[in-house]
């Protein structure tokens, strides 16, 4: 059953779509690079050179872009866009949030999917998902006490010993074929994350014990697999899925494992260098450190016997900042305007919660911060990202559990990282090899 499953996504995905696409772009790239290889897109500045490469442009990343301004398309859509166009769970384009399958579809393949192409999708991953017998010994092994990410991390290297990439390359597979190999890997690891990511829940916080019903789509049988069965919590799963899948190329995560994949690591092991990266607080962290600010927040101002409203949060605000930390889900390193992930989420909140408290309490931090981080003077970007918003809409369903809430974004992200992936296979991307410099040497360049 799983192989012919399989096999009919092999059809879909890799004969009609990605199979005609990958000789075109295979072509595009080389004129590039052959006609027009010296031709200069940049200067690197000393400043970027000590910070962090900011701006520098150094990688192709085919799969979304990220504006300043607008923020993140994924293939050129925009999320609104995206929320309009693709399939969702009721078959009814734009009634409810974008099915995950839809987006992994729309950014390995740069195509809008059917709603039978995504449904196809579903099965595959599905029919992929079992979990070798030394992972769930080995997860269900982990001490609880052990940061969810941590754990995840663990169980996805575990899994490697399902890669057909590293098999395909052990027994001499010719570099044209690379990208094939890639894309079952990808697809394994997009389609066992869930179940890791379950196990990890159920043990840390609950009884162990995950139910699958793959009778749904990848988010709702997540959903299930968490012990949550509420159709709004899936359709917020499925939305929540889709805006973290891809942030272009140079974020933390998405770079680490396109990094980690261009030594030929196989993918299994690329990603999980791209969850190393997502577990930094200034990165995927950030969703459960904003809720943390918001309970210390509380606790604060109860024990004081103040309310949380706009002057305690100003209050509260300038403390964290004048201690030298940052304001969680604040800023960002190329945004400069709210992040869409962020308004979008906003929206969902208006439509299915629009009481519910913490959610005001976070709309009321919205209504402040801005003009305090202006005030402050330092960020280059006073408003807020997506991580602002995701925990209070987790909350609100019971999912109180914040120290978990990166996991989420993780098993989120394979999807988009893992999708470029594929095309740095396909492409014949080489190894990523920046030149690092002295401090000595960028002195002799100013006394030059
Ligand atoms: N609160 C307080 N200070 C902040 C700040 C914030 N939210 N955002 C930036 N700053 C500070 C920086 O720490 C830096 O201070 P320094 O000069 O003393 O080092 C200064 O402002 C300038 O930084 P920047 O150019 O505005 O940002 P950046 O590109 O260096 O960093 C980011 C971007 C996201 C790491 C930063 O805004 C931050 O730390 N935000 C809080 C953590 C967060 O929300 N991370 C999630 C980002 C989205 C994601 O990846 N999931």
């Amino acid at each position: 059953m799983a192989h012919l499953l399989s096999k009919s996504v092999k059809q879909l995905v890799r004969k009609e779509t990605l199979a005609a696409q990958v000789p075109e772009k295979q072509k595009s790239l080389l004129a590039l690079k052959k006609e027009h290889g010296d031709h200069v897109i940049g200067n690197v500045t000393i400043d970027q050179c000590i910070g962090g490469a900011r701006s520098v442009k150094c990688m192709v990343w085919e799969t979304s872009n990220l504006d300043p301004e607008e923020g993140i398309r994924f293939r050129g859509l925009t999320i609104p866009e995206c929320q309009a166009v693709l399939p969702t769970y009721s078959g009814v384009t734009g009634d409810g949030e974008p099915m995950l399958e839809s987006i992994l579809w729309l950014l390995l393949t740069s195509e809008v999917p059917t709603k039978e192409q995504v449904d196809s999708l579903t099965a595959d991953l599905h029919a992929r998902a079992e979990l070798p017998e030394h992972v769930k010994t080995l997860v269900n092994s982990l001490p609880k006490d052990m940061h969810p990410m941590t754990q995840l991390i663990i169980g996805l290297n575990a899994c490697q010993t399902e890669s057909q990439f590293a098999k395909a390359y052990a027994d001499g597979a010719p570099k044209t074929d690379y990208h094939i190999h890639a894309l079952e890997d990808i697809l394994k690891v997009v389609a066992v994350l869930p179940e890791i990511a379950a196990m990890i829940y159920r043990n840390v916080y609950f009884d162990g014990i995950v139910t699958k019903d793959t009778s749904l789509d990848y988010s709702g049988n997540f959903c299930r697999m968490l012990g949550y069965d509420d159709p709004s919590f899936d359709e917020l799963m499925r939305l929540y899925l889709c805006i973290h899948t891809d942030h272009e190329g140079g974020n933390a995560s998405a770079h680490a494992t396109h990094l980690v994949g261009s030594t030929l690591s196989d993918p299994f092991l690329a990603y999980s260098g791209g969850l190393n990266a997502l577990a930094g607080p200034l990165h995927g962290l950030a969703n459960q450190e904003v809720l943390k600010w918001i309970q210390d927040l509380k606790n604060k101002f109860e024990a004081e016997g103040k309310p949380v409203n706009a002057d305690t949060i100003t209050e509260f605000a300038w403390e964290t900042l004048n201690a030298k930390k940052v304001i969680p889900g604040y800023g960002h390193a190329v945004l400069r305007k709210t992040d869409p992930r962020y308004t979008c989420q906003r929206e969902f909140a208006l439509k299915h919660m629009p009481d519910d408290e913490l959610f005001n309490v976070v709309d009321t931090i919205y209504s402040v911060m801005p003009d305090i981080l202006k005030e402050h003077g330092k960020v280059a970007n006073p408003y807020p990202n997506v991580d602002s918003h995701s925990g209070v809409l987790l909350w609100h369903y019971g999912f109180t559990q914040f120290q978990y809430y990166t996991v989420l974004f993780g098993v989120s992200r394979s999807v988009g990282a893992l999708s470029q992936l594929y095309w740095d296979r396909a492409l014949g991307l080489p190894l990523e090899r920046p030149k690092s410099v002295t401090p000595e040497w960028l002195w002799s360049q100013v006394k030059k």
